[in-house]
């Protein structure tokens, strides 16, 4: 089962293009910016997926081969999968809880370029806010999202229809290596690009993917990349407490409005019995959406305090449910077809009350 690691919430089908947030640039013009400068700081969003992590460290590896200083800095939480990516690339982690060490705060000092890889969200760049304000002419930005906040970076190259931010950078990275095409890349770097194609695409299975991700995806292939490494450094290394925790959400499911509405819950308990932390649970609530009937999915998650943290998700298409809107008949909020909240409630009246507000939810069109 590929299940993605926790990432920003999912935006995938956003195509629309936010007014107010505009592409100003091409590969060409982010390409010769980077160029350019000769000490930079390459970011992302927090909690980096695959395509923020591999999207990062290709122009990471990328700089560094044309002797441009690049250092890679991530506001975790990370997950290890990635670690195989950096190699010899400078990398710094940080908890968004965390404060800045001192080399972190010379690097962004020092760098005469700050370069933004899949996210172009002040609330998503929280945690390096202070270290990029008012600093909007050192930055650029490579983004394929269709909300994002212009003040972050004069120079930005958005492309909502890139079904990857990592689909954008093969380009910049080949023409900085004077590249024909990606296939030219070396295989370090077509590693990462590849990695993020294929996990922002569920492996080339969602709707985002075009003509291009797959002549993208075979360029990196030619490069060197072995496409089934990935896979399996990715998506075949779960510990075996997220299948122990996955078996008790399992356990846990009911189905409910004539098996459109799927509810799982977890409990502290759970997580104790299966030896998992609360790291193991990403995308376990995706799982139900196999079923065919299935339109809401739902998790209900026991936290410490006792209160209950939901994650909603629903299905694209006829007779979708706007999962924002039931999120934020419990104070949380989202996007339509993922959201969130938390309430004071026990986990059986959260669950109870989600029944109802989900079969009473407006169907969109
Ligand atoms: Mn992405």
């Amino acid at each position: 089962m590929s299940v993605p690691p926790p990432g920003p919430p999912e935006e995938e089908l956003e195509l629309a293009q936010e007014p107010g947030w505009n592409s100003n640039a091409d590969a060409d013009g982010v390409a010769s910016r980077l160029r350019g400068a000769s000490r930079v700081v390459v970011t992302t969003h927090a909690k980096p997926d695959g395509d923020a992590v591999g999207s990062t460290l290709a122009l990471v590896h990328a700089l560094r081969a044309i002797n441009i200083e690049a250092t890679a800095v991530y506001i975790g939480p990370w997950s290890d999968r990635f670690n195989f990516l950096a190699e010899d690339a400078p990398v710094i982690h940080r908890e968004p809880t965390e404060s800045p060490t001192d080399r972190e705060e010379q690097l962004f000092a020092s760098a005469d370029c700050i370069a933004i890889t899949d996210t172009g969200s002040w609330s998503q760049l929280e945690a390096v806010r202070t270290h990029i304000q008012n600093r909007s002419d050192q930055t650029v930005i490579i983004d394929h999202h269709g909300h994002g906040d212009e003040a972050v970076a004069d120079l930005r190259w958005i492309e909502t229809r890139a079904a990857a931010a990592c689909e954008m950078v093969a380009e910049v990275c080949a023409r900085l290596l004077n590249c024909k095409s990606p296939a030219q890349l070396p295989r370090q770097i077509a590693t990462c690009l590849y990695l993020g194609l294929a996990t922002d695409t569920g492996w080339f299975r969602f709707s985002n993917v075009t003509s291009n991700t797959f002549r993208t995806a075979a360029d990196l292939i030619d490069a060197g990349t072995d496409a089934d490494a990935i896979y399996q450094q990715t998506e075949l290394t779960d510990s075996p407490q997220r299948l122990l925790i996955m078996r008790s959400a399992l356990n846990s499911l009911r189905l409910e409005n004539n098996n459109e509405f799927a509810v799982m819950s977890l409990r502290l308990r759970d997580f104790e019995e299966a030896g998992a932390s609360r790291d193991d649970y990403g995308g376990i609530v995706d799982i139900p959406k196999t079923v065919g009937s299935v339109k809401v999915v739902a998790l209900a998650l026991e936290a410490p305090d006792g209160r209950t943290k939901l994650s909603l998700r629903s299905k694209a298409g006829a007779g979708s449910v706007d999962v924002n809107l039931v999120a934020q008949t419990f104070g949380g909020g989202g996007h339509k077809h993922a959201a969130g909240a938390r309430t004071d409630l026990p986990l059986e009246q959260t669950i109870e009350k989600l029944i109802e507000a989900v079969a009473n939810a407006e169907r969109l069109a």
